[in-house]
């Protein structure tokens, strides 16, 4: 067996949204903090991305985190997190994947009941707390970074669509929330397709008309995701079908989509703090979100939320590239 690359992982899903931790064969990024990693692996690794993202290894949902040594002496791990579509700053269901493979693997001293994890991402700590019982990762809560509303009850022209109202908010990355009704879709996955090209075209109206911009995470200047809202949802839960740039749907209820929903849901005055908040996927899984803390990004009000949700191991591998493989970075179907 022939190699010119060999790289470890351990593949665990998220309530139905896969994550690929890597644990080695990549060594340690460039780069002074998280997000300088982060921009490192776009401009310079990509090649490692689309290796393990990409068909054969990967597949066009597939998702991964890059363990790192962290950049900051108040965390025990740092996390490049990669994508099918690029590199995100933040991954809520990546981040409760990879602590779960840090109890499992006993890459962090596993205490019980719970094993608190300090993680550096390139949008800054995430605290995951891992409810463990007999060495088994049962859950994990992750304390994510501060989440904000840009814009509240906004509209956008979208060619093929008109006017779409929407909201905008950050919870580790930019979500635009949409009522399925104002696109005339049924909340069926039969109809994924059109929801899709539907969530593709209204990300590329508000990149092109009003795109946002992260006050402090350089390189976070667009909006990749839009948070479909199902009928019949509110305040103690909500459905949603997330459709992510260039073409696909977050399988898990996806933690940094549940963070921005929440911030929007508490600028309405909708959802209080320590109050719980179900946000089920397009699949019908499950995260339980809550707003733990009031605080501000910027001058912008803005709360901490917390995401508790569940993974599992579903593999070990080592993915290598044979250097007679005609298709080094995989390919994209
Ligand atoms: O869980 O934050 C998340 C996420 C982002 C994209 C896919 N999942």
């Amino acid at each position: 067996m022939r190699s010119s690359r060999v790289i470890t992982a351990v593949d665990s899903h998220t309530e139905g949204m896969p994550t690929r931790v890597v644990t080695g064969g990549v060594g340690v990024i460039p780069g002074a903090t998280m997000n300088d990693k982060r921009l490192h692996v776009i401009e310079h690794q990509d090649d490692l991305r689309q290796f393990l993202m990409n068909e054969p290894r990967g597949h066009a949902s597939m998702s991964g985190a890059l363990l790192q040594p962290p950049t900051r002496e108040d965390c025990d791990w740092g996390i490049v997190y990669i994508e099918a579509s690029g590199c995100l700053p933040m991954c809520g269901h990546g981040t409760i994947g990879a602590a779960t493979v840090l109890v499992e693997t006993g890459m962090v001293e596993v205490t019980e009941p719970v094993t608190t994890i300090r993680l550096d991402t390139p949008a800054g700590l995430v605290i995951a707390r891992v409810a463990v019982s007999e060495g088994h990762a049962d859950a994990v809560t992750i304390e994510n970074v501060p989440s904000f509303v840009d814009r509240l009850d906004a509209v956008i022209d979208v060619p093929g669509l008109g006017e779409i109202p929407y909201s905008l908010a950050f919870g580790g990355n930019y979500y635009a929330m949409v009522n399925l009704d104002d696109v005339g879709l049924p909340f069926d996955r039969a109809r994924q397709q059109e929801i899709l090209d539907a969530g593709l075209a209204i990300m590329a109206a508000i990149n092109e008309q009003d795109a946002p911009k992260h006050p402090s995470i350089a390189g976070l200047d667009h909006c990749h995701h839009v948070e479909f809202i199902a009928p019949g949802s509110n305040a103690q839960l909500s459905r949603h079908a997330m459709a992510i740039h260039p073409g696909w749907f977050d399988r898990s209820p996806c933690g940094t989509g549940t963070s921005a929903r929440m911030a929007e849901l508490w600028a309405r005055g909708e959802l209080a703090l320590d109050t719980d908040f179900i946000n089920e996927s397009f699949i019908g899984s499950r995260f339980t979100g809550r707003i733990i803390a009031e605080t501000d990004v910027d001058g912008m009000p803005a709360v901490i939320p917390t995401i508790t949700g569940r993974a599992w191991v579903t593999g070990m591998g080592q993915y290598m590239l044979d250097p007679a493989d005609p298709f080094p970075t995989g390919f994209v179907f």
